[in-house]
């Protein structure tokens, strides 16, 4: 631990008269680095601009985004890749607000992260007497994260780090907030006092082994199964489990389905994979193994027509550290509560080399089903339309992630994500961050910095041009941190698809939309980045080999045909009915 000599500076720049003396800049700053927190993500203002200052000088990495958002999400992307809390630091109300909205996307993705935003002082706030960026922050950040703190005093900081870390990693990983009234960092402590407050949290996310008597439950379930099928969800790649998830899926020989960021925990080209006959998979399944995945929307709620249970009733074992997830949709058979690697150690120890694998009509059906979608895609893929459509572009976006199985794919978009998901397969753990769990639009460039940052890896950004718009300025952080980051901007001119008219024959536009062909590519030129303009598919392939040679910001701005686009792209059928009206 280091607690450094005096303060050089306080809140108002003024050095410290008392060389025994420390104070809340430098307790937050020895507090994080005590516990392994080495970067930090944010936007300066009050009080916190020198708070990062100082970060930055005693070695942290200090990544600065153009809006908090993009920051929030980069903390917690950060957070996803490391399993350590991401940081994101912003300053009162607005700043608070733009990185609010990143917590609550990462709470509800289950990522662990702490946004630490300066505040004003209670007794103003409590009066509503109009402070500088007044507003009661605490109070208006409880409902949308796992918890929330307010540290008033200097000695309490050490708590207040370690309470946020074990909040944000432990059970189900969350946002924590974290609300510091800028008088808090200027109020000093003598050095000692200081140094002994400070913790360095011991095994901030324990390792929980479910029962004994719930394992052989779920075994003797999986036993009996005759369709069984595993589910695989971004908790079982944020559990890390992937060693125990290959050796169960080997052993046990049973198909499974990854969810989008679960993409990669097998190779996607696994013969067991179940991908490609996704539905009928839902369909025909009699026992599901559901591995860090809820039954949300996302998989229609474990219901409908999805999953045929018209045909009888499904049975569903589900691994996950949060127990109030369990019959949150539909009965839970076997639940099996504990983190993914011990829930799946304790499986695999009742798993000999006699376990009895699926019935070859199991097998069988799927791979045919699977050999059979394979086919019509990779006839798809094969086209070479002009303009390019999404899959002929996806073509050459698959062929660069196969010959670049390092590098990690950011998508979002409607239609760009969706073909995306599908066409490009993954071949390493935790290589895909998306829109998760709300489908949220505006998480591209945060996370493709973040993913940069903690990684050192290359990353491919495969963006719908509404989409892109949402983080677009933060082109400019890719090019001033100088990371090796490919955009791609799939430019159907529009959300959906760029050919939508105003039905009212007046001259707006219609809602989705934009500028046609609008040169995407210079806005990285404008910060230095290289921008290329594409119209082909080798030309598309050639410029993300060029960019990923390079190592240098890149931005390639792909035409694709703009009729070629569903609405809402998967998941049409979400929309609101509509009657016509006479
Ligand atoms: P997906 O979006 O991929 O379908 P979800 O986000 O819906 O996945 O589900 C993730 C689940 O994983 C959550 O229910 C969460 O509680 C659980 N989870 C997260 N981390 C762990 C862990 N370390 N051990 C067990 N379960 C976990
Ligand atoms: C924060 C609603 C879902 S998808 C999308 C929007 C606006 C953009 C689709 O257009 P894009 O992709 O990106 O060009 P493509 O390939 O289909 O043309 N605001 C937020 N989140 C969401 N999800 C929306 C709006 C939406
Ligand atoms: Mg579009």
């Amino acid at each position: 631990m280091s607690i450094h000599e005096p303060a050089i500076r306080c809140e108002t720049n003024e050095p410290l008269a008392d060389p025994e003396l420390t104070d809340g800049f430098h307790l937050l700053l020895d507090a994080l680095k005590l516990n392994d927190i080495d970067t930090l993500f944010g936007l300066p203002g009050i009080p916190i601009t020198d708070f990062l200052r100082t970060a930055q000088a005693e070695g942290m990495r200090v990544i600065t985004f153009r809006h908090e958002q993009n920051a929030g999400n980069a903390a917690a992307a950060a957070g996803f890749l490391t399993g350590k809390p991401g940081v994101c630091m912003t300053v009162s109300a607005p700043g608070f607000l733009n990185g609010l909205t990143a917590l609550a996307n990462a709470t509800t993705n289950c990522f662990p992260m702490i946004l630490i935003s300066g505040s004003s002082e209670r007794e103003i706030v409590d009066l509503q007497q109009g402070d500088y960026e007044e507003m009661d922050q605490l109070a208006i950040a409880k409902p949308l994260c796992k918890a929330a703190y307010r540290i008033l005093q200097a000695k309490d900081i050490g708590v207040g780090i370690a309470r946020a870390i074990r909040a944000a990693v432990s059970g189900r990983p969350g946002g924590v907030y974290l609300d510091l009234p800028a008088r808090l960092f200027s109020q000093t402590l003598p050095l000692e006092v200081g140094r002994q407050s400070l913790i360095n949290v011991v095994d901030p996310a324990p390792r929980q082994f479910p029962a004994p008597d719930r394992v052989s439950h779920a075994l003797a379930l999986l036993k009996s199964a005759k369709k069984p099928l595993v589910i695989l969800g971004k908790g079982a790649a944020y559990a890390r489990a992937e060693c125990e998830i290959n050796a169960f899926i080997e052993k046990t020989g049973i198909p499974y389905l990854p969810m989008s960021m679960a993409k990669g925990l097998l190779p996607d080209t696994h013969e067991l994979s179940a991908a490609a006959a996704r539905s009928y998979v839902l369909q025909e399944s009699d026992v599901v193994v559901l591995i860090g995945v809820r039954l949300n929307w996302l998989l229609s709620h474990g219901k409908g027509k999805t999953w045929a249970q018209e045909k009888g009733p499904k049975k569903f074992i589900q691994l996950d550290i949060a127990p109030t997830e369990i019959d949150s949709n539909v009965a839970i058979d076997a639940p099996l509560i504990g983190d993914i690697v011990s829930c799946m150690q304790s499986l695999l120890a009742g798993i000999d080399n006699h376990w009895q694998k699926p019935p070859t009509e199991w097998t069988a059906a799927i791979a045919e089903r699977k050999e059979k979608n394979a086919k019509k895609m990779a006839e798809k893929l094969a086209e070479r339309p002009s303009p390019m459509s999404f899959q002929s572009a996806l073509s050459a976006v698959k062929q660069v992630v196969k010959d670049n199985p390092e590098a990690i794919v950011v998508s979002e978009g409607a239609n760009t994500l969706d073909f995306a998901r599908s066409i490009v397969d993954m071949y390493l753990p935790r290589k895909r961050l998306d829109v998760g769990t709300w489908g949220v639009m505006g998480i591209g460039m945060g996370f493709a910095v973040a993913a940069s940052v903690v990684t050192g890896h290359q990353v491919i950004a495969i963006e719908g041009d509404s989409a892109f718009g949402f983080s677009g300025m933060e082109v400019e952080t890719l090019c001033r941190y100088q990371l090796p980051v490919c955009v791609v901007v799939f430019n159907n001119n529009g959300i959906y698809k760029g050919t939508d008219i105003n039905a009212s024959g007046g001259k707006d536009p219609a809602p989705t939309v934009f500028v046609k062909n609008a040169c995407y590519e210079m806005l990285m030129e404008a910060f230095g980045g290289r921008g290329v303009h594409v119209t082909t598919v080798d030309q598309l392939h050639q410029a993300m080999n060029e960019a990923i040679a390079l190592g240098i910001p890149t931005l390639i701005n792909a035409h694709i045909d703009e009729t070629a686009g569903t609405e809402s792209g998967r998941i049409t059928s979400l929309n609101p009915a509509k009657t016509t009206r006479k």
